[in-house]
């Protein structure tokens, strides 16, 4: 019954899940594990939570402090934010509950660049890490542990807590055994040397997370599922979104600008994305490489079809049958996929060195090509930035995507000014909508406006667009980023009271 866990001193701890959840104390700062849904505790949380709402009621209401590696599943963001058990919750979240409770005010969210967390954690930017709660696929007689199907930030939170928590999970398959690599040479500046790796499979670490069994207090076992969520069927605007791209791959092939087999991928989270893979999986390009943080379904079906070599990522974002895909044939994929730590996944330094596409999506983008990843109307979070900073700031191409429009027609993803910006005009080489792709590398702000308003915007707002813009050249205290402070951000507040950014609703309000 205990055979995932080897280490006898550590067999004296397993207890239930309410036992381990009391062990932690009020107002604790607790690191978790998981990254979009894999590899995150299933049964410590909850019970957290069920004791965060024993207290409620009794009058004595506390609250803990969140770290993670990135957003996690319901039994963690949605059951702690429903109890309002989350005092801060740091660097990114997608629950829509947690989402609710950050937008009405009742919960403290840091939106963080995924690879600065555990070294801000480490320089002791966020304060004292009192709880380390850790899925693991195992524990090895010495203590050691079989990591799970994301190794995020687990690595420092088992280094920096002073409590550790672990959590068993016997679904995920013990054969992730060796996928891992577990870089454990990031130092401290001024004593930090190069990471070495040159190739996106590069192996400079161990295979297990070590762990002090002194420090552990509880150990629970569980046989949940990560949070697998389906992915939308593809429809025509992302179909077309991808066709762009591989049309402008294959421009840059042919102009030198690119190798035949391209350069390591990057790919974020969602539909879009995901349904780029898929169009590349049925495309010209062969012998791919990624170095990218989330691996989704659609880079499973590249490595199956053999057009994708290998992925280096720190964790999965599978739908239930991509689930299945994996674990049914996890001798096929077990060589073709390292896991990392979240710090080297997303590293600066690789990702300049490796020359990776960054593709990522978006809310909005501007005429100028700043780029709004994270908030609605500037003020509400969707999200978070991710590691969509990480990726474009050193990406060898930079490429944002959304649809041209989003809310049936009345919003349009190109506007005079972003609400909010995550990526600045400097780290956006490539926007890319259904409508089609602007290729701003080299264009100056009046040139990047002219291709966005021409290929990006949708039909039905080009000639407001292009309105606004002609008046702003005219009228702006400047010529070169031309402006119009007062009218830029009336999109927005149109929408806001209006539901909709088209002017004819200006007058009906
Ligand atoms: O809302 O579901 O209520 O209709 O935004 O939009 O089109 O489903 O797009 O799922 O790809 O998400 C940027 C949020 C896109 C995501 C974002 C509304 C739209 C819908 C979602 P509804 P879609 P996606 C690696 C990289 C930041 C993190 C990142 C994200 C909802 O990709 O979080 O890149 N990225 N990480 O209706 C108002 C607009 C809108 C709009 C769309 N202009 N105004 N609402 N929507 N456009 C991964 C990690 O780092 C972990």
């Amino acid at each position: 019954q205990h055979s995932r866990i080897q280490c006898p001193k550590l067999l004296d701890k397993v207890m239930s899940a309410e036992q381990a959840a009391a062990l932690i104390p009020e107002g604790a700062t607790v690191g978790m594990s998981g990254f979009t849904g894999s590899g995150a505790p299933k049964e410590v949380p909850q019970a957290l939570a069920a004791r965060i709402e024993h207290s409620v009621a009794q009058g004595h209401p506390f609250r803990i402090n969140l770290w993670t590696g990135a957003s996690t599943g319901p039994e963690i963001d949605g059951a702690l934010a429903k109890a309002n058990g989350i005092q801060m919750r740091l660097p990114y979240q997608s629950d829509p509950i947690g989402r609710q409770r950050i937008n009405e005010g009742a919960m403290d969210y840091m939106d963080v660049h995924l690879s600065h967390v555990a070294q801000y954690a480490w320089f002791g930017f966020f304060g004292k890490l009192d709880v380390a709660v850790i899925e693991v696929a195992g524990i090895l007689p010495d203590g050691s542990l079989i990591p799970s199907t994301s190794v995020g930030n687990n690595k420092t939170w088992l280094d920096l807590a002073d409590l550790v928590i672990l959590e068993v999970n016997e679904r995920q398959p013990i054969g992730l055994a060796g996928m891992h690599d577990v870089y454990y040479g990031t130092q401290l500046p001024p004593n930090r040397v190069p990471i070495q790796i040159t190739h996106t499979q590069d192996r400079i670490g161990e295979q297990y997370l070590r762990c002090d069994p002194n420090k552990v207090i509880a150990v629970v076992q569980t046989n949940k599922p990560d949070r697998n969520s389906p992915f939308k069927p593809v429809d025509d605007k992302a179909r077309r979104i991808a066709g762009h791209l591989i049309e402008f791959f294959q421009h840059e092939v042919k102009r030198g600008r690119l190798p035949a087999n391209l350069l390591p991928l990057q790919s974020g989270v969602g539909n879009i994305a995901n349904a780029v893979m898929g169009a590349l999986t049925d495309g010209p390009f062969e012998n791919l490489t990624a170095f990218t943080e989330v691996m989704q379904d659609g880079m499973l079906g590249m490595l199956r079809s053999g057009k994708l070599k290998n992925v280096s990522c720190t964790g999965f974002s599978l739908s239930p049958e991509g689930e299945r895909e994996f674990v049914d044939n996890l001798d096929f994929y077990r060589d073709k996929i390292v896991i990392r730590p979240q710090e080297i996944s997303n590293h600066p330094e690789l990702i300049r060195r490796l020359g990776v596409i960054a593709m990522n999506a978006m809310i909005e983008a501007d005429i100028y090509g700043n780029v709004n990843s994270t908030h609605v109307y500037g003020s509400a979070i969707m999200n978070g930035i991710g590691g969509s900073g990480d990726f474009a700031r050193n990406a060898y191409l930079a490429i944002f995507m959304a649809n041209a429009s989003a809310k049936g027609g009345e919003l349009s993803c190109i506007v005079p000014a972003v609400s909010h910006v995550d990526h600045t005009e400097h780290d956006v080489h490539i926007l890319v909508t259904d409508e089609g792709l602007a290729d701003l590398r080299g264009l100056s702000p009046k040139q990047r406006a002219k291709v966005i308003i021409a290929n990006c915007a949708a039909p039905e707002f080009k000639d407001e667009l292009q309105d606004y813009y002609d008046r702003a050249l005219h009228h702006s205290y400047g010529k070169h980023t031309p402006m119009l402070p007062g009218e830029a951000l009336s999109w927005h507040e149109r929408a806001m009271r209006t539901g909709s950014m088209h002017a004819k609703h200006k007058e009906t309000v």
